[in-house]
């Protein structure tokens, strides 16, 4: 047995329904190499900078490299993928947003033992979300090519609906194979976790996650990505990141006012404004006096 892969011409109606069926499936070259070539060159000295795990759930000889609104330009497409993102709003659209809940290279390292099976959604504090609620709509973009040998992730089919209380082996599990600018598309309730790298080459993958809007992201992108680079982005990738409300009240500001607002218009309102507006009236008011007295001392 091996598991499914679907062409990059699939819909996002395709993906969901194996998603929802399956638990999971793989988009072969969804993206081209130009795209992930982009990417290495602007994360590589991070990746390069980033400690290895302390434990074995991230692998001590695995790097997690984060920020990757922030430090990559080509990240942003890759976040705002058309294929990911329609497949994450139908397949979450039960809720009334998704939002971006981390970006994270994953570089698996030779030597780096098999990531114990795990679902993503026991980050939030290990609470039972009901089988028929889905929290997650999640990627592992394959950065490098994914063989088995090289710590390709593993997939236990089949577990999403199965899976509380039920403890998995490596041997339940399938590597998913498949070829750099492919990706892995997975939901927060299937069984899975990186595999061994035996090999002599390095794995690496882009992990991009989504999470309905109402939840705490895992990433915090408010401050992962700074403020004035914030204010560079466009408006759907912001809303992506969490700069909507995540629900009729989820993440207001002041007055209940959507979040937007502040990053656009921090010359006229609020926290962010008050100090700037103050000062600018302050010294809009001092040049009015300037110019009066020049005048009437002219006049
Ligand atoms: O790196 C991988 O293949 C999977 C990583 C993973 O599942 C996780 O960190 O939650
Ligand atoms: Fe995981």
């Amino acid at each position: 047995m091996s598991l499914i892969h679907l062409p990059s011409t699939s819909t996002a109606a395709d993906v969901s329904r194996s998603l929802l069926e399956h638990g999971y499936a793989i988009v072969d070259e969804l993206v081209p190499d130009e795209l992930m070539d982009r990417i290495a060159a602007q994360m590589g000295p991070h990746v390069e900078a980033t400690p290895f795990g302390q434990d074995a759930f991230v692998g001590k000889q695995t790097r997690r490299t984060g920020s990757m609104i922030a430090r990559s330009e080509a990240a942003r497409e890759l976040v705002m993928n058309p294929l990911a993102i329609a497949t994450a709003g139908q397949f979450l659209g039960h809720a009334s947003t998704f939002q971006l809940h981390l970006t994270q290279i994953i570089s698996v390292y030779p030597g780096s033992a098999a990531q114990p099976l795990h679902q993503d959604q026991l980050a939030w504090d290990f609470f039972p979300f009901p089988d028929d609620y889905h929290i997650q709509c999640n990627l592992l973009w394959a950065m490098t090519d994914y063989a088995e040998e090289m710590g390709a992730t593993r997939i236990v089919p089949g577990s999403q609906y199965a899976g509380r209380g039920k403890t998995y082996t490596q041997a339940d599990s399938l590597p998913a194979v498949m070829k750099r600018g492919s990706a892995l598309f997975y939901t927060g309730k299937v069984f899975h976790g990186a595999g061994a790298n035996v090999s002599d080459r390095l794995r690496q993958a882009i992990n991009i996650t989504y999470a309905v809007g109402w939840v705490r992201q895992e990433e915090n992108q408010y401050l992962s990505c700074p403020m004035n680079i914030a204010r560079t982005l466009p408006d759907d990738l912001l809303k992506v990141m969490g700069y909507q409300m995540g629900c009729f009240a989820m993440g207001y500001v002041r007055d209940f006012e959507d979040p937007m607002v502040v990053i656009r218009e921090p010359q006229t309102r609020g926290v962010f404004g008050i100090d700037m507006v103050n000062k600018n009236a302050r010294s809009d008011q001092s040049l009015t006096d300037v110019a009066r007295h020049l005048h009437e001392a002219s006049a």
